[in-house]
């Protein structure tokens, strides 16, 4: 079988992140298109794989040379790239969040099932984390007995924005520990409520009003609870750490340093410097399992319903953050596409 031909919408952080995988590390597949309207970034990541540059990403989507996508474009475009690639029936892997607004997400769950089938991942990778896939693995078995709660500590080591509100964090950052609160307890939301610690006024490098911190409290179907919460600006560095806790026992993640290190009278293990060193195995497994199933003509893993399903409670919680109050979830229907 001839190597999957996969054009890639962005060439920013992600967009390298993923062009690099798909071209170095993963044989099955090769990239033949890039956009950006950067275009220094986009000749730069072209001549880094070899692929040819487009000017329209909807071209990109349309041309027959092309015969998956993958989209690490501005989040609110997300969505319209994920429905034109279903409507050409490519099979896209879609970062995350899979849009902005639930009402962007819902139109790529309606032209899946329009289509009758998946042809959307969403970039949730950390579903491929070793770490986080053991969690599942033990909740699964029974292990752990009845889930009680989850909880999701998220770490980043500065402001990825000047801009970084409420909505920004619950949205851009926040969207992964909505995702693993799912995936890990198996159940839905039902009720949402959060807090958030500002930037103190005058704050270098972001804008008033700019949130460091957000606490967020999930209810789920079955009573048990999900605690997330987002350091925007740790200083130190960036971590992840999930925890399942059941009736039975208590598993979570490592720190994941490969090193320990005594000196000076210290004890000292390495941190991550950011996402994409923290998770470098799960973006290759995550990619490679989109690799394997878009060469048959399908996709993987988190779907545009997981994906709108987070779009759901992120404007939950926005909503909460926003009010100071408790905000209840109406239960949604999951179409028959979405069986897992
Ligand atoms: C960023 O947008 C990501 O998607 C990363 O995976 C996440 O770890 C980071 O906190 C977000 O800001």
């Amino acid at each position: 079988m001839s190597a999957l031909a996969v054009g890639v919408i962005g060439t920013g952080m992600m967009g390298e992140v993923h062009a690099r995988l798909l071209n170095d590390r993963i044989g099955s597949a090769r990239v033949v298109a890039v956009s950006d309207p950067d275009t220094e970034r986009r000749r730069m990541v072209a001549e880094a794989v070899g692929a040819a540059e487009f000017d329209d990403p909807m071209g990109l989507i349309a041309a027959p040379e092309v015969e998956a996508v993958v989209i690490a474009s501005p989040d609110h475009s997300h969505a319209g790239f994920a429905v034109a690639s279903v409507q050409a029936g490519k099979p896209c892997m879609c970062e995350k969040p899979l849009a902005t607004t639930v009402d962007d997400a819902r139109l790529v769950v309606d032209a899946e099932v329009a289509l009758g089938r998946r042809l959307v991942q969403v970039g949730f990778m950390r579903e491929f984390d070793e770490g986080h896939a053991s969690l599942v693995s033990l909740r699964r078995s029974g292990a752990l007995g009845e889930v009680v709660a989850v909880r999701s500590t998220h770490v980043n080591p500065a402001p990825w924005a000047p801009g970084v509100t409420a909505e920004r964090v619950i949205t851009q950052s926040m969207i992964h520990d909505i995702h693993s609160a799912r995936f890990l307890s198996g159940a839905e939301v039902e009720a949402v409520s959060a807090s958030v610690v500002p930037f103190a006024a005058g704050s270098s490098g972001v804008d008033d009003g700019a949130v460091r911190f957000v606490a967020a409290r999930l209810e789920l179907v079955g009573g048990a609870v999900a605690l997330l919460d987002v350091n925007v600006s740790s200083a130190y560095g960036y971590r992840v750490v999930a925890e399942v806790v059941g009736s039975e026992g208590t598993a979570r993640t490592s720190e994941g340093s490969a090193v320990e290190m005594w000196s000076s009278g210290a004890r000292v293990e390495k941190v991550s410097a950011n996402w994409p060193e923290h998770f470098s195995a799960a973006y290759l497994t995550e990619l490679t399992a989109w690799v394997s199933a878009a060469s048959e003509g399908g996709v993987t893993g988190p779907s545009a319903w997981d994906g709108l399903m987070a779009n759901v409670v992120a404007e939950a919680l926005v909503d909460a953050s926003t009010r100071g109050e408790r905000v209840e979830i109406a239960r949604w229907e999951r179409p028959a596409v979405y069986e897992r």
